[in-house]
């Protein structure tokens, strides 16, 4: 088949492990790159690694990463054909794109439209509503006076969720369990909403029991063509932020992953979608599933789709933009094997998981067959307060669960990461966790489970403590009698620190 010229030069509008992930997709294709970076991120992975590096001064991100007029001077002045804007920052503003389209430069990723359209719960829940894809069963409609919504929330029945209609990350959400506490609700969440928002509009829904985040990835060409590449479980969340990933779904059947699949594709095909993205599925109890949302954009947990299907999708969401065509076959997808991705955060949980600022010390990730490590930090770098505190993301692939989630262990067991503290023992014992093991991961696994996770110094696993103990022997000068009486003989540490296991040690 002809091939159609790809771009000669991207820019790609981000930082961290995502830039590093798409020039590296662009150097595959030939494609020449230009990095952006601030001015704390000027020894950053992602500008060693680009052609070409511009400055865009401070740090902070409206004046950086979300600086739509810098970003499109700069793309302009480097002569650009498109620009990939990764995950978060610009990647789902409508604007950015817009301007981008405006400047004669391919934005990679669906048009303003349908990034608008998808951006606004309430349009977008329509929307599938109206084309046959299954919405969670609720009330979405303009009218917000308290009489509606207590009519509608009657009709409903209980218990329902009233959640902010401009919110995400249950902001403004609350679980009502009975028509006496409807009222009180509504008005919380109006309340919460306008404040955190500037919105009140709420919405109504049946709340849903045992549910799952499922989701589906797509990808869809410029000629009409959409696929789906079988689904994402992301039940596993902390405060609404995801931290485990793992496909395919323990829950899965091929007759309900057909069906969501083409509920997926039937959803893209709605909005006449481009490029890749996420249809966003609760599942509930009983395997009956609802549309929450789309993602417009590449997502953070995509390379566990990579790893079992074998399909690069940052390189395809490249190929789409450039005008190709999908040359891949939905029935000729298959998924192999089984993936899982831990998020690494720099974060305290002596103090309630708050980012952990400061250098990085020594960062060394493991390695050994179907292990992946999608970093953006080194040795020697500082974790600012100025972006999101996530480091890296461990992904492994194995033939099934089991071994994959022992792979996983053993891979979080031998990532070093010395000078700030990270969430690596948290996930560790996730994965350790036996309701884990069995596959009941619902939405409500860690408030289940760990609720009560250790955040006092003297209740932190073994490992949190060897990690900070070892910190403490390299840069402490005094000679402290430190006593590590359960430290795990497997820890990764074992050897860094000037300690012994089960020993008082004196340094
Ligand atoms: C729900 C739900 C149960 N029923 N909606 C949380 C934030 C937003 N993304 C939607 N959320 C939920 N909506 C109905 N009708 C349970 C949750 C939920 C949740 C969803 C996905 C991932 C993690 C979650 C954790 C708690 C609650």
């Amino acid at each position: 088949m002809e091939r159609l010229k790809l771009f000669d030069k991207v820019l790609i509008a981000n930082r961290g492990e995502i830039a590093v992930r798409i020039i590296k997709a662009c150097q595959e294709l030939g494609i020449k790159t230009v990095a952006i970076y601030s001015d704390v991120d000027k020894d950053a992975p992602h500008v060693h690694l680009s052609d070409e590096a511009i400055n865009l001064g401070d740090p902070t991100p409206i004046e950086s990463y979300l600086n739509i007029a810098k970003i499109i001077k700069i793309a302009k002045k480097a002569g650009v054909d498109a620009i990939h804007p990764g995950y978060g920052f610009l990647a789902e503003n409508p604007d950015f794109a817009k301007s981008c389209e405006d400047s004669n430069i391919k934005f990679i990723g669906p048009t303003p439209k349908v990034i608008g359209l998808m951006g606004d719960k309430i349009v977008a829940k329509k929307t599938m509503q109206k084309a046959g894809v299954p919405v969670i069963p609720g009330y979405h409609g303009p009218k917000q006076d308290n009489n509606t919504l207590m009519k509608a929330g009657k009709k409903i029945g209980f218990p329902l969720l009233v959640k902010a209609a401009a919110g995400g990350g249950g902001k403004g959400m609350h679980i009502v369990d009975s028509e006496k506490n409807l009222k009180e609700a509504i008005e919380s969440s109006k309340r919460e909403s306008k404040s955190s928002f500037g919105d009140d509009t709420v919405f109504l829904e049946k709340y849903l029991d045992k549910p799952r985040h499922i989701e589906f990835q797509i990808l869809a060409d410029e000629h009409k063509k959409v696929i789906h590449l079988f689904e994402r479980e992301c039940s596993i969340q902390r405060r609404h932020q995801k931290i485990i990933e793992e496909t395919p779904s323990i829950i899965m059947n091929q007759d309900l992953r057909n069906k969501m699949g083409e509920a997926a594709v039937k959803a893209a095909k709605a909005v006449g979608y481009t490029n890749a993205g996420t249809v966003e599925f609760m599942v509930d109890g009983k395997l009956n599933f609802y549309f929450m949302e789309m993602n417009t954009r590449l997502q953070v947990e995509h390379p566990i789709t990579e790893l079992t299907t074998g399909i690069d999708l940052a390189k395809w969401q490249i190929k789409i933009a450039s005008g190709e065509k999908l040359t891949l076959k939905q029935n000729d997808i298959t998924q192999r094997g089984h993936a899982i991705e831990c998020r690494i955060y720099a974060e305290n949980p002596e103090n309630g998981f708050l980012p952990s600022i400061g250098t990085l010390k020594k960062v060394e990730a493991p390695n050994g067959p179907n292990i992946r490590d999608d970093t953006g930090i080194y040795s020697g770098m500082k974790v600012t307060p100025y972006y999101d505190p996530m480091l890296s993301k461990l992904i492994t692939y194995a033939e099934n669960r089991s071994e994959n989630i022992d792979k996983m262990i053993w891979a979080l067991s031998h990532y070093v990461v010395l000078g700030v503290t990270t969430n690596i023992p948290f996930l560790k014992r996730v994965l350790e966790n036996e309701e884990f093991k069995k596959g009941n991961t619902t939405t409500h696994f860690i408030d289940n489970y760990f609720k009560d996770w250790t955040v006092t110094k003297k209740g932190l696993p073994i490992d949190a403590i060897i990690s900070l103990a070892v910190y403490d022997s390299m840069h402490k000068k005094t000679q402290d009698t430190v006593r590590y009486k359960e430290a795990d003989p497997h820890s990764p540490w074992r050897h860094l620190g000037r300690w012994r296991v089960g020993r008082e040690v004196k340094k």
